[in-house]
């Protein structure tokens, strides 16, 4: 007998990136969740490594934010933001001005990070237009770059699946990607010594292309979603140097290291690097009401204050920029971070989210082991001529054993709820290394 209560027929859910003939031919499927847990449908407890998916920062089925929707539903469910305003969004944005990344205090609302990478986009080519760059109208991503599924989005992404099958932005470029595990595996206690001159790489795009065909370069400060690459040091500074020096807007795309993934409240801060776009999304609203954000510096955003008053100035947003009920689990989910100190937590933790994933580095297998904050990147050596299928078991061992990890090619992402105690890092170590040993 199938011990699934109510298993919904799965046919008609067309699933994102999953595989879905195989999935829905043997089914994982999340029923309920509380604090550092899910629960699957077949009633076991499921520790959340993964913050969902990079998302829920405060932990899972938080009342304060559930009775802030509650009240905003019953009270204002949706309103316009097209030449028309309501109060909680002009509320939200200030909060998040106070807060915002190296000072980037203009706000844009979105509701995801695609939407967030492709509104920075256009916000830069719209700006350089604006102050008489015209012509700079090329962006500029990196290999093994993450920007979501948006068309500006995979042009300036570098993961051949989500790009081969599409036509793109026409004029892109990207850096070189900073992974080099030859000379920084096992990094431990900070950034891999090596690797900044990588950086160079846009120098070399400006000899290339032409400083004034180029808008703005986007990276992420941290790569998370394509293995958890750390930026070597003094790469950032060297980045911002060059974009600077030639007129071209930096973007740092933080939809995962925002809302204190790295220890800092931003990857700007934590970095002690300052862009000019910072795109945002995730755990603005703890991952309950769909939302995004784009900060930009007062540069960018009065630039395009200009024109005659009664003339729009950025011919871009969405039905739901801003929605009310979005705004308000954002603004309870700032007033938890700040109660619990969530956006430096991380930092606090990290000493020993460090020692508990390094312990891991002798099991078969491991070939890197890569922390930051409270994320995790442990990268496994492929099966000869199946890549993926190693860390594609120990996912679903883990999900069956009671833990959830994520999984990108041979890399074990980890990157749990900032609320976890130190007795839930030892069981996701201990359970995750059981499963490196089964997983030959
Ligand atoms: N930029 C970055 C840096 C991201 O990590 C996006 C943009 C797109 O956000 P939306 O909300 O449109 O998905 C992301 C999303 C994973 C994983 O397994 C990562 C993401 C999404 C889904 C899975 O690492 N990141
Ligand atoms: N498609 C149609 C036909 C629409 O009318 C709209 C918005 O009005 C959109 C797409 C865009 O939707 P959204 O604003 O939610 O991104």
């Amino acid at each position: 007998m199938n011990a699934r209560a109510n298993t919904p027929s799965l046919e008609a859910f067309w699933m994102p990136f999953t595989a879905n003939r195989q999935f829905k031919a043997a089914p994982r499927l999340l029923a309920a969740a509380q604090g550092m847990y899910y629960t699957s449908d077949d009633g076991r407890r499921v520790l959340d490594g993964t913050a969902g998916l990079w998302c829920v920062n405060a932990g899972h089925g938080r009342r304060q934010i559930t009775e802030a929707v509650e009240r905003q539903l019953s009270t204002l469910d949706f309103a316009p933001t097209f030449q028309m305003g309501h109060p909680i969004a002009f509320d939200f944005a200030e909060r998040l001005a106070a807060i915002a990344p190296g000072g980037l205090d203009r706000v844009f609302f979105t509701n995801s990070g695609s939407e967030s990478v492709d509104t920075a986009l256009k916000i830069a080519i719209a700006y350089q237009r604006a102050i008489g760059q015209g012509t700079r109208t090329r962006v500029i991503g990196r290999e093994r770059g993450y920007h979501g599924v948006g068309f500006g989005g995979i042009t300036v992404g570098g993961l051949v699946n989500n790009r081969r099958v599409f036509p793109l932005l026409p004029g892109a470029d990207h850096l070189r990607h900073t992974h080099d595990p030859a000379r920084n595996a096992f990094t431990k206690g900070g950034l891999p010594a090596h690797g900044a001159e990588l950086a160079d790489d846009l120098e070399r795009l400006v000899a290339l292309h032409g400083a004034e065909t180029i808008a703005a370069v986007i990276v992420e400060p941290m790569a998370g979603s394509t293995g958890v690459l750390l930026p070597p040091q003094g790469y950032l500074q060297r980045l911002r140097e060059i974009a600077t020096r030639h007129g071209i807007l930096l973007i740092f795309d933080e939809v995962i290291t925002g809302f204190g993934r790295l220890g800092a409240p931003f990857a700007t801060d934590y970095f002690g690097v300052t862009p000019d776009l910072v795109t945002t999304a995730k755990g603005i609203t703890n991952g309950t009401i769909p939302m995004g954000a784009v900060f930009a510096s007062r540069k960018v955003h009065d630039g395009l204050m200009t024109g005659p008053e009664a003339a729009i100035e950025l011919f871009h947003g969405y039905t739901y920029s801003g929605h009310p009920v979005a705004c308000a689990a954002g603004l309870a989910t700032l007033d938890i971070y700040a109660e619990e100190g969530l956006l430096t937590r991380a930092a606090e933790l990290a000493p020993h989210w460090e020692a508990a994933m390094h312990s891991l580095r002798d099991l078969p297998n491991v070939v890197d082991i890569r922390t930051i904050g409270l994320v995790a990147g442990i990268e496994l050596s492929s099966r000869e001529g199946a890549p993926g299928a190693r860390a594609y078991d120990v996912f679903v061992d883990c999900f069956n054993k009671g833990l959830l990890v994520r999984v990108t090619g041979d890399i074990i992402a980890l990157s749990p709820p900032l609320i976890a105690e130190t007795q839930h890092i030892d069981d996701l170590a201990a359970m995750l290394g059981d499963a490196l040993k089964r997983a030959a």
